[in-house]
């Protein structure tokens, strides 16, 4: 039996349970001071505090001296497009021209632009450059991730990114949970046959992506140009009767009724929210849908910020992600994210630490196993060179994961 101890910790905190937080319970962590954590074969065994340790602790196979910082669960990046051919920094000077998002991608650029490379790419292409991803994510705190297909919006190119992200499951430390999100935008081959495109993927994808496992959820692009409230309707309800989870991107730019429908559909998630409006926050509210904001994607848009303050008083439980993806959101670091949900968002330090483990965990169908530091769940956690949250959510811009443990395993 494997065993580690981390010691001396100055303060460990997290939320507590495997549900996700909503309102006031949004801002509420378990904080241990002088605290200890042991983890046996992955899974935590024991946490003490005021000094105390563990029993057996100092016999453990591995000790790490935390010397006194702060220790958080293994951060759950919620949302996520990592697997792409290409990049798209070719954009920048056509936004700096005053094109939108919308208008690249109207013209056949943006997802398309992703869609022709990532179509090209060879699965190893593919493989090894989302095993960097991983790698990146992992140094900077993140222990569980949620990836989308949605690049190829054709069967081979769709099936060849969902088989990379299973194989990267099986062979990274990372837990890496797939969604299937065939509806990301129209293909060329589709363009102006919106409808028959969702019919396809309602009848040849998803049942093939179903009976191979090869994703757990499905997601659906409800925007302006792209999906419509029906046709993410139809796609959705197929994906319920086949048994996936449900996400939407909704209210990224214009609010079409993508947040309702999340509501009114029992989606586990609904996800950017920048300009959602009454009528779809109600509809979240009270279907208990979990919002996945996405700060950076905001800041890196010029767009405004979604209203993750207003939606916690509401009531909706508060996830927020990267968004990481080659047009929107290139950046995968979630620290930074942290850092523009307490100054853009408002949300308060715990808020924001319960915003990045827990209500993502459940929200990607994980929190059972991961989200919080409890006896039973797996040991993922991150020792920061940071003596409170306070400090990880003031200091941007820099790495203070000092060590990420993965099932209890130094990484
Ligand atoms: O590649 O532009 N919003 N999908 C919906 C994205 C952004 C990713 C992309
Ligand atoms: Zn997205």
């Amino acid at each position: 039996m494997a065993t580690l101890l981390v010691k001396n910790i100055g303060i460990l905190q997290t939320p507590t349970g495997s549900y996700s937080h909503r309102g006031r319970e949004q801002g509420e962590n378990l904080k241990l001071q002088n605290a200890a954590i042991l983890i046996r074969d992955g899974i935590i065994a024991e946490i003490t505090a005021d000094g105390a340790l563990p029993e057996g602790g100092e016999d453990a196979d591995t000790i790490i001296d935390a010397e006194g910082k702060l220790v958080t669960p293994g951060l759950v990046e919620g949302h996520t497009h990592m697997v792409f051919g290409g990049y798209r920094q070719h954009e920048i000077p056509m936004k700096l021209k005053g094109a939108g998002y919308l208008d690249i991608l109207r013209a056949g650029g943006g997802i398309l632009d992703t869609v022709r490379k990532t179509r090209a790419a060879s699965f190893e292409e593919l493989y090894d450059k989302t095993e960097g991803f991983l790698d990146e994510m992992m140094g900077l705190g993140v222990t569980t991730c949620e990836a989308k297909s949605g690049y190829g919006l054709d069967f081979d190119t769709e099936i060849k990114m969902l088989k990379v992200l299973k194989k990267l499951d099986e062979d990274h430390p990372m837990d890496v949970v797939a969604t299937f999100m065939g509806a990301h935008a129209i293909p060329e081959e589709y363009k102006g046959r919106a409808d028959e495109f969702i019919d396809m993927l309602c009848e040849e994808l998803m049942p093939y992506v179903k009976e191979y496992e090869l994703a757990e959820f499905a997601d659906v692009f409800t925007e302006d140009s792209v999906f419509n409230y029906d046709q993410s309707k139809k796609y959705l309800e197929k994906a319920k009767g086949l048994g996936f989870g449900l996400k939407i991107h909704a209210d990224e730019i214009e609010a079409i009724g993508g947040s309702v429908l999340a509501g009114e559909i029992g989606a586990v998630s609904c996800e950017h929210l920048i300009a959602i409006n009454e009528e779809g926050l109600e509809s979240m509210a009270k279907g208990g849908v979990t919002a996945m904001c996405l700060p950076a994607t905001s800041f890196y848009l010029g767009a405004n910020f979604a209203p993750a303050r207003k939606m916690i008083d509401m009531g909706i439980p508060v996830a927020v992600a990267s968004d990481f993806n080659p047009g929107s959101c290139p950046s995968l670091n979630l620290q930074f994210v942290m850092n523009l949900a307490c100054i853009r968002y408002k949300m308060l330090p715990e808020e924001v630490l319960t915003a990045v483990t827990v209500n993502p965990a459940c929200a990607i169908g994980r929190g059972d196993r991961v989200g919080t530091l409890e006896v039973g769940k797996q040991g993922d956690l991150v020792i920061w060179d940071a003596p409170d949250m306070d400090m990880l959510c003031y200091r941007f811009g820099s790495n203070l994961a000092l060590q990420v443990i993965k099932k209890g395993e130094l990484m």
